[in-house]
């Protein structure tokens, strides 16, 4: 006699079949620890948007929002994301806090603001100086642009 109920998927199955729906799910995530990072952070929208890639922009903070980080890395991948963009100032984690969640690229964007120190350094080795394993690729000061330019790349779009 047949079975009726259905065939159980493996986990990895699910994946590949959710990785296989065209729909329209934002591709880049582009984060940020502050609302005071939007302004320069909004180049890195302005450049995906003009090359027409899906993106969306959240602010979550490494230190103040450890939970929400946390929870929003670990579903990027199944949530259709592929390249994530942080930007973050002073002691700039954020970029960090995601990519030891996932294994989707992370760039980060290293930020001074009113509170920065050595004009911006403290930012750009919080970013850079990731320990082995855990990888952040890393643009220039206050270059979301740039990020965007290695995302549109990184995507082959
Ligand atoms: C960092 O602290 C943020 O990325 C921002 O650059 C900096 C200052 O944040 P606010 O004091 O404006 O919240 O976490």
């Amino acid at each position: 006699m047949m079975s009726t109920s259905p065939t159980p998927m493996t986990e990895t199955e699910v994946r590949a079949e959710i990785e296989g729906l065209d729909v329209a799910a934002p591709r880049v995530g582009i984060l940020m620890g502050a609302k005071s990072d939007m302004d320069a952070m909004q180049a890195a929208a302005d450049e995906l948007s003009e090359r027409g890639i899906l993106h969306e922009v959240r602010v979550m903070s490494a230190h103040r929002d450890p939970e929400a980080v946390a929870e929003y890395a670990s579903n990027a991948r199944m949530r259709g994301l592929r390249v994530i963009i942080a930007g973050a100032g002073i002691s700039a984690a954020l970029p960090g806090a995601v990519a030891a969640r996932t294994d989707l690229p992370v760039i980060g964007v290293p930020l001074s603001g009113r509170l920065t120190a050595a004009g911006g350094l403290d930012s750009i080795l919080s970013i850079v100086q990731m320990p082995p394993g855990v990888p952040v690729a890393c643009v220039g000061l206050n270059n979301a642009r740039n990020a965007a330019v290695l995302a549109a790349q990184i995507l082959g779009a």
